[in-house]
């Protein structure tokens, strides 16, 4: 018999968790395979390798963090706070690599170990905490505010369940839970030690302190406690790491203990549920709020943890609890985190001491408020009665903050009970709802929208009555996104190629690629723009093949809607155009057009009917199309299933052709629009959100722009109209939804699609059929231009050069200048 041969136990030496030679990275991801995995070289999956790489890279970053650590509390910084109920952070591995200057030696050593580092890549499961684009922001800006140092800690839930997973079954969405933690999360440090408890429900009872002085107290419920987990943010060679502090909700044994012990134990076990069930799932709405029970739970919950943390670093450093604004600037990313605002001066009031009126001076100097959507049904309002049983004494907090700042509204606007009424926190109406707009507006010192066109609305609209009230409260962030991830870590290519001409500083500075401007004149280096980007859609091509079973050709132009699915984003406007294009080619087969591979790509609410019904009909179309003869290699049709980030990744790269086809008016910014241009696809689009922006900065004769103004959308409502008209006067617009409605997509079914079709012959609210017409003509334009493929590349190459402006550092400068005032600091 053979003799067992052990694996031989790994003596570490030294430097094996700092040290970066080759060398000393193949003893590490060794060492952590070994004892920290548990498994051998030999038999290690790439999935255990993965883990082992992870761990080597974030041993690299802990005395960063420290170091990070120790020269903020030395400087006695002001440190932002970044409050979000998602953070769609995407893969860290490739990202950290990046941005640490570990890719090439780490590269090394995965091969000289016999892996693939691309492969090994693959393996990591992405924290999909989020459901788009105000989840991806909050990502993009943790990685700028480590990059140009901005002191700051992410604070938001460690949800159990992510995004769910997306399958396409019979041209229908399904959805898969996303257990991400499957494999356990090699990136985060848990530290009980500085768990807090939250309180739920209850009730508020008067008591006199030793001083004579009536206070309030609240005896809540249920306390559930709130674990930090923590996962080092690493900036872009600034040597600095900040820190996501992620809360997970636990049982406190203590509290359930009594009920155990009297032998309720159904009790003490409804106990322990209650309390783990608050950071189990995120919600999977995007840009819409039911009001339910458990949302409030969890948007309290990590509220809470993070003010706790707050003040506990605050008294720890040494300070006195009434400095609290000077030393730190929280951001509320949208509403969800806004009750922040009464839970605050509860802590200050009740749990402090300090009277209201010192406990207000700290609160409203402390928060910001970012506003992310307008539309009206993503504001958020808690039914009363709800928000009471949760909340009862920040509602009697918020009723309080709403008297006082009533009696303002009133001395300003003297006699206008309208606007009082508006303005009130509590909407009186009928069933009573807390406005949590309302509370954020109040609460803050500064309100922004996240694209010029979208503040201006806001100050229009949306929080008209805030503004006149408050102009200066009022300021426009445009938003960013990250070129570490979207540019250099996705498009490696292309990145070197900017690379080779015009060195690597655009990495931290991307206005640097302004230098690219005169080359889209020079043919050798278009020819070299066009063969990289060849390359980059055969890398998509593989990929799509594989997912879907869909062959397309790499030379076919790559027209990709990727986002959430939206009546507003409009994904069947686009639908509208492939069929027009259908019909063109079924009537005359011989018509010359460059081939357009159709890529769309995006998750739908579960319980929004009408985005589900869009994404069949994608499907539905797709099927037709992709087998008819007549059409053939001209047009193709590919619905990728489970749009995430890292899917995202692979797909800006690759597209010629970016559509941000919103209604004008509706999308607040968008981001994926800044993605798309970087990588050097031109945009089809409408003046809406950040696209305006986009298009002022890389040249009008750089865009594609069709379709009605925000105004015009507004006057063609407020005029009645008639969406069948146009239907009845369009040709060809009547031939494409003549041929949905006859059941031409839906094996005969006439019904499938009707929901849809009435809605849009009868109200059509966000306006495809008024803008179909320039929708078309704007494509036929696109068409011609693509014909002639050097001028095409000089218009990509101008778009990829000017692009500077939507960086999301940019992004953070301004709120570090206009919102936050904090200073950028360098390593001590
Ligand atoms: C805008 N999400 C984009 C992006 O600013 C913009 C709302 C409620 C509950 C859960 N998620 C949400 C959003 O409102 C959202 O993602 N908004 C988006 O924020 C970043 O670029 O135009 O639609």
């Amino acid at each position: 018999m053979e003799k067992l041969a052990f694996p031989a136990p790994i003596v570490q030496i030294e430097d094996d968790r700092t040290a970066t030679s080759v060398e000393a990275l193949k003893r590490a991801i060794l060492d952590n395979l070994y004892y920290i995995v548990g498994t051998t070289q030999a038999n290690a999956s790439n999935q255990e390798f993965f883990a082992a790489v992870a761990y080597t890279v974030r041993d690299r970053i802990l005395a960063r963090w420290f170091a990070t650590l120790a020269c903020y509390k030395q400087q006695d910084v002001r440190v932002v706070c970044y409050l979000s109920a998602e953070f769609l952070m995407g893969p860290h591995l490739a990202n950290n690599l990046l941005n640490l200057d570990l890719e090439e030696p780490i590269r090394q050593a995965v091969a000289e170990l016999g892996r693939d580092l691309g492969v090994i890549e693959e393996q990591e499961s992405e924290p999909g905490l989020g459901n788009g684009g105000l989840g991806r922001l909050a990502a993009c800006y943790l990685d700028s505010m480590a990059t140009l140092g901005v002191p700051a800690i992410g604070y938001g839930i460690r949800y159990e369940f992510g995004i769910f997973s997306q399958q396409i079954r019979d041209g229908w969405q399904v959805e898969l839970t996303d257990y991400w933690l499957r494999y356990g999360n090699p990136w985060e440090i848990r530290h009980p030690h500085e768990a807090v408890e939250v309180g739920y429900g209850g009730r508020t009872e008067g008591w006199t302190d030793s001083t004579g002085r009536y206070r309030v107290r609240w005896v809540p419920a249920s306390v559930v406690r709130g674990v930090p987990y923590n996962t080092p943010i690493v900036g872009y060679r600034s040597g600095i790491a900040n820190d996501l502090r992620l809360w997970r909700s636990e049982s406190t044994e203590s509290f359930y203990f009594d009920r155990f012990n009297s032998g309720d134990y159904q009790g003490a076990v409804a106990g322990k549920t209650f309390a783990e069930n608050i950071s189990k799932v995120l919600y999977p709405n995007d840009e819409e709020i039911q009001g339910k029970e458990l949302r409030l739970q969890q948007q309290y919950f990590f509220t809470s943890c993070a003010l706790q943390d707050m003040i506990r670093l605050h008294l720890r450093a040494g300070r006195q609890i009434d400095t609290f604004h000077e030393k730190w600037a929280i951001q509320l990313n949208d509403t969800h985190p806004s009750i922040g605002v009464a839970e605050l001066m509860r802590l200050l009031v009740d749990e402090h001491g300090l009277d209201w009126e010192k406990a207000w001076e700290i609160t409203s100097n402390t928060f910001s408020y970012t506003n992310h959507t307008l539309l009206p049904e993503a504001l958020e309002r808690w039914p009363r009665p709800m928000f009471a049983s949760i909340l009862p004494r920040h509602l009697e907090i918020i009723n309080e903050i709403n008297a006082r700042f009533l009696s303002e509204v009133r001395k300003h606007f003297d006699g206008d009970e309208a606007r009082v009424s508006r303005m009130s926190i509590i909407d009186e109406h009928g069933e009573k709802f807390v406005r949590m707009a309302n509370l954020a507006c109040v609460g803050s010192y500064r309100v922004n929208g996240v694209a010029a066109l979208h503040t201006e609305l806001l100050k229009k609209e949306v929080l008209r009555d805030f503004y006149e009230l408050w102009p200066e409260k009022f300021i426009n962030v445009t938003n960013g996104v990250t070129p570490r991830r979207w540019l250099a870590v996705s498009n490696p290519e292309q990145s070197a190629l900017m690379t080779r001409r015009v060195g690597n500083g655009w990495l931290n500075n991307l206005d640097e690629l302004k230098q690219l401007e005169g080359l889209a004149e020079d043919a050798a280096f278009r020819a070299e723009w066009r063969r990289v980007q060849h390359d980059v859609k055969v890398r998509l091509t593989n990929y799509i093949l594989e997912a879907t079973g869909i062959s397309v050709d790499p030379s076919s132009m790559f027209d990709v809607l990727v986002k959430r699915i939206h009546e507003y984003k409009r994904q069947h406007l686009k639908v509208l155009h492939i069929l027009t294009l259908y019909f063109r080619l079924k009537r005359k087969p011989n018509l010359e057009m460059a081939p357009r591979t159709f890529l769309f790509g995006g998750k739908a609410a579960p319980g929004y009917a009408m985005a589900k019904l869009i994404i069949k009909l994608i499907n539905s179309v797709a099927e037709v199309v992709n087998t008819d003869p007549d059409v053939k290699h001209r047009l193709k049709v590919v619905f990728l299933p489970d749009y995430d980030v890292s899917l995202g990744q692979k797909v800006y790269p690759a597209a010629d052709l970016s559509e941000q086809i919103s209604t004008a008016g509706k999308e607040a910014s968008g981001t994926g629009n800044m993605k798309f241009a970087m990588n050097g696809a031109l945009t089809i689009g409408t003046l809406d959100g950040a696209n305006i922006e986009i298009r002022d900065a890389v040249g009008h004769e750089n865009f594609f722009l069709f379709g009605l103004t925000a105004d015009q959308v507004q006057s063609t409502l407020a005029q009645g109209y008639r969406p069948r008209a146009i239907y009845e006067s369009n040709p060809f617009l009547r031939e494409v939804i003549d041929s949905i409605s006859s059941g031409q997509f839906s094996h005969r079914d006439q019904n499938l699609f009707r929901p849809l079709l009435d809605q849009l012959l009868n109200s059509d609210p966000y306006l495809l059929f008024a803008d179909y017409q320039s929708y078309i003509d704007c494509q036929d334009r696109v068409t011609e231009i693509y014909r002639d493929q050097e001028q095409w590349s000089r218009m990509a190459i101008l778009n990829a050069a000017r692009m500077g402006k939507f960086s999301s550092d940019r992004s953070i400068r301004e709120y570090s200048e206009n919102i936050w005032r904090v200073a950028a600091i360098t390593l001590c």
